[in-house]
């Protein structure tokens, strides 16, 4: 069963639903809790089988120069400004995302395609100077192999192109093993990607983007093959654990982003209007499931009896609804899963003398089967360790500080270490914050909130966020290999370290 507009949506994003029709994986829509589409999953055979032909697909891939992989890329990126609406209205039908972020979604894997395009004449080595009368050595970073991509429902299809983006121009192929919560962005994707391939012309392999439509055994699947010379997973630090012990038995790479538990400092000196406004993006934004969302608030003293009325006010009046209508600022949770964790960690910080504000189901007409909730808020007496755990959902805790060291070490406490953020205007607080004795995250922003980085900066996060990075900047070296190269043209062989050695 298809639901039309799905059908259309599809259709329009050039996808044979028919090729991937089954029973196996069902898609279900957050909006209302009905069936969007039933799948057939990957077998274990079929799995290995698309393994290896991404992996035949990379042995010829490599030899295609840089620049010209790169114009796959750009392809690619055309498609996606084309039907950058319809992909935009799946993903907000299928992950429950207000249509915005859905548009924003795919806004992002555009943009990491143009930065991939300019990489594609950028992947530079070093020359360096060798200790060595009559030698030169270089480097030089050469394609990985096949990198295997597991993605989360929460960004079903920007966080594959962070990966696919910059894999494909660095002479890699790619498996994608997308959340069975959120296949059909994936299959549309790929549909899109395989226009691009079409339009490319003959030296673009057969198997260079591989999709794996099946549950967490075909995941675990790909993980153990050694044909994948890169694990790239998004999840939970549960999930990411597993996947890092795989990976380091048989000691091949892996890119970790996983949990969050991000953090926001509001200073004595704050702009309290720009304040509020990156504070409720960032904590209600994708109704609380990005691994960026804003989950703990530390607001000092003197401004906290202005900004958390201002807030509770704000809670209150947010339009909680069907995300495809314009209004809407939060949409569904993803499931009743999300929803149960989420009231039994609202109930835990109510026996820690929690005062809970909002977190109540709400009631949207034609959706009674969906999950949707009035974003919380919740004054915590400290930071206690429940708040230590991050709950896939919109909970913010807000905790009251005097001192900036105690809200630093808040900040740090966590065993996540993904994204935080100060508001302030005291040039001191700021860079004590993105100090070595500052933030411990991998993202510490000063004046925006914790949420919705740009591509250009690499992405990730510490300590029980895995450390991987992905995305931006030098994120790109992860998916090549470097080799140094030493030349002698002299025409005597003396020995580095001044080491003789006659025979
Ligand atoms: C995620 O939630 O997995 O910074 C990724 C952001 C987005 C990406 C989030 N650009 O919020």
């Amino acid at each position: 069963m298809t639901s039309p507009t799905i059908q259309a949506l599809l259709s329009e994003l050039g996808v044979q639903l028919a090729d991937y029709q089954g029973d196996a994986i069902h898609s279900i829509s957050p909006i209302d809790g009905k069936p969007l589409a039933s799948l057939r999953a990957d077998s274990a055979s079929e799995v290995q089988a698309r393994i290896a032909k991404a992996h035949a697909a990379y042995l010829q891939w490599r030899s295609v120069p840089a620049p010209r992989r790169g114009e796959l890329v750009r392809l690619f990126g055309e498609e996606l400004r084309t039907h950058k609406a319809a992909l935009g209205q799946l993903v907000t039908m299928e992950a429950g995302k207000i249509l915005q972020e859905g548009l924003g979604e795919v806004q992002e894997m555009i943009d990491i395609c143009d930065f991939a395009v300019g990489l594609s004449r950028q992947l530079y080595g070093l020359t360096i100077a060798s200790e060595r009368p009559g030698h030169r050595m270089m480097e030089q970073w050469h394609p990985v192999g096949v990198v295997g991509v597991i993605s989360a429902f929460n960004f079903p299809v920007a966080v594959w192109a962070w990966n696919a983006a910059l894999a494909l121009v660095c002479g890699d192929s790619v498996v994608w093993k997308p959340s069975e919560k959120t296949p059909l962005t994936a299959i549309a994707t790929h549909a899109l990607f395989m226009k691009a391939v079409s339009r490319f012309g003959s030296d673009a392999p057969a198997g260079l983007a591989e999709l794996i439509i099946g549950g967490r055994d075909s995941g675990a699947q790909m993980v153990e093959d050694k044909r994948i010379a890169l694990v790239s997973a998004t999840g939970s630090t549960r999930m990411g654990k597993q996947v890092a012990e795989v990976c380091a038995r048989r000691l091949t790479r892996s890119i970790l982003e996983l949990g969050g538990n991000n953090a926001m400092i509001v200073a004595p000196s704050a702009d309290l209007e720009m304040a509020v406004r990156a504070i409720t993006f960032s904590a209600v934004g994708t109704a609380g499931q990005r691994c960026t969302t804003l989950r703990r608030l530390f607001v000092h003293d003197s401004v906290y009896d202005t900004l958390v009325p201002r807030l509770k006010k704000i809670y209150a009046g947010l339009p909680v609804g069907n995300p495809l209508e314009k209004s809407t600022l939060v949409g569904p949770l993803i499931d009743a899963g999300s929803y149960d964790a989420m009231q039994s960690s609202l109930a835990v910080a109510k026996s820690e003398q929690g005062q809970v504000f909002g977190g109540e189901r709400v009631a949207v007409t034609g959706c009674e089967a969906a999950y949707y909730v009035r974003p919380s808020l919740v004054e915590m007496p400290t930071q206690t360790t429940s708040m230590h755990h991050e709950t896939f959902a919109p909970i913010m805790y807000i905790v009251r500080y005097s001192d900036l060291d105690q809200a630093i070490d808040w900040n740090n406490e966590v065993p996540q270490g993904l994204s935080s953020s100060i508001f302030t205007t005291d040039m001191r607080e700021a860079e004590r914050f993105v100090s070595a004795t500052g933030s411990d995250c991998g993202i510490a922003n000063v004046n925006i909130g914790p949420s919705g980085a740009e591509i250009g900066g690499a992405f990730g996060g510490e300590k029980d966020t895995g450390g991987g990075r992905e995305s931006g900047s030098d994120a790109w070296k992860a998916y090549m290999r470097r080799t140094t190269n030493t030349f002698n043209y002299s025409h005597a062989l003396p020995l580095a370290q001044g080491i003789s050695f006659d025979i």
